[in-house]
């Protein structure tokens, strides 16, 4: 007991140096627990996410745009896979993890929820959502543990790619016809909110950040990030002369920040619990997915067999 005591502070000793946590350095119980939910659950936000965007590929409305959509698709699927190897490390495997989203216990995030209903969609995706995920993923890019950290770096390039032609979509429309500027306002409005609540409950209700802030996985709180968050999209918003949803959005000379209204945290735990727009159908989609994908993870493990026998022999 002593000893695991010394451990947990000699560990506390090393986050408080900055030093970088590796797979098989010794670590707490706990912490690889809660990375193990936090990656696991951004790995499966990461290929859920690639469904609202998914949509749309055969319905993009020229050539570069249906290029650029493909490969900002195929991106999230690729940070899905650095995500499970990071996820790997600590000692739970890829079936493991998956099994646990199938059952309902391991959780996605709650943007993906929601329809993409328009090809404005496509642009207050890339803006917002991918927007949001930049905030929070600087941020992580900086945490303690190095596989998980080292992930965020080469996520975030991509992310950035991924914004720009976001908004690039968005400021096209904006300053097209009026039928495509009522399209993108509307994008706005559904987005605005759900794209908030990306960045998880508030401080005062979120029960793993004390952990999690502790151990330097996260380095600043669900609140600041979302603050950061929302003062960077008010100016982008006004550059392109659209309207956030929010009637108590204001600027507030004391704190340099912008005031924003109440969010509907009914609404998040209920998406959360799985009872979002479009909860059953993501998941669906992900059971039929991996259901239909069976027979390449059979082949792969039988050619693996068969040339390890022939190494072995
Ligand atoms: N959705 O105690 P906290 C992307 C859960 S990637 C669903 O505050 P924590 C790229 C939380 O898990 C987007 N559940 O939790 C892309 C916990 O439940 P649990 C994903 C949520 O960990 C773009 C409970 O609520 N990014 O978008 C959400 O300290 C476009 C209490 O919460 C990441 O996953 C939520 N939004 O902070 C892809 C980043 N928020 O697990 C395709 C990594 C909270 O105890 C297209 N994760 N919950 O049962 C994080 O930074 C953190 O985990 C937070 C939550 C900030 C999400």
């Amino acid at each position: 007991m002593e000893d695991l005591a010394k451990l947990e502070q000699e560990f506390q000793a090393r986050i408080d140096r900055g030093e970088i946590i590796e797979p098989k350095d010794w670590m707490p119980e706990r912490y690889r627990k809660q990375l193990i939910r936090m990656i696991s659950q951004h790995a499966h936000s990461e290929v859920v996410g690639m469904l609202p965007e998914g949509n749309w590929i055969s319905r993009a409305p020229s050539l570069r745009r249906k290029k650029v959509l493909l490969a900002k698709v195929q991106d999230e699927a690729g940070h899905g896979l650095y995500l499970y190897c990071a996820a790997e490390t600590l000692g739970i495997s890829r079936d493991e993890m998956i099994d646990l989203l199938h059952q309902g216990k391991a959780k996605y995030s709650s943007i993906f929820n929601y329809p993409s209903l328009t090809w404005a969609d496509m642009g207050t995706i890339g803006w917002f959502v991918d927007g949001a995920a930049i905030v929070n993923q600087t941020m992580l890019a900086k945490g303690s543990y190095g596989p998980y950290a080292r992930a965020m770096i080469r996520i975030c390039k991509e992310e950035s790619f991924h914004k720009k032609q976001g908004y690039e979509i968005v400021a096209n429309m904006a300053k097209g016809t009026p039928a495509q500027r009522k399209m993108v306002q509307d994008a706005v409005n559904r987005w605005w909110w759900p794209s908030l609540m990306m960045f998880g409950p508030p401080d005062n209700n979120s029960p793993n950040s004390a952990e999690l802030l502790k151990w330097k996985v996260k380095k600043n709180t669900n609140d600041e990030l979302r603050q950061r968050f929302v003062n960077m999209t008010v100016k982008q918003a006004q550059a392109v002369k659209l309207t956030l949803p929010d009637p108590d959005l204001k600027y507030n000379e004391e704190t340099g920040n912008w005031d924003y209204g109440q969010i509907d945290w009914d609404e998040f735990w209920n998406v959360v619990k799985g009872n979002g727009p479009m909860n059953r159908e993501r998941m669906e989609a992900h059971r039929k997915a991996h259901d239909d994908g069976a027979w390449v993870r059979e082949a792969a493990r039988a050619y693996h067999a068969k040339k390890s026998g022939r190494n072995a022999a």
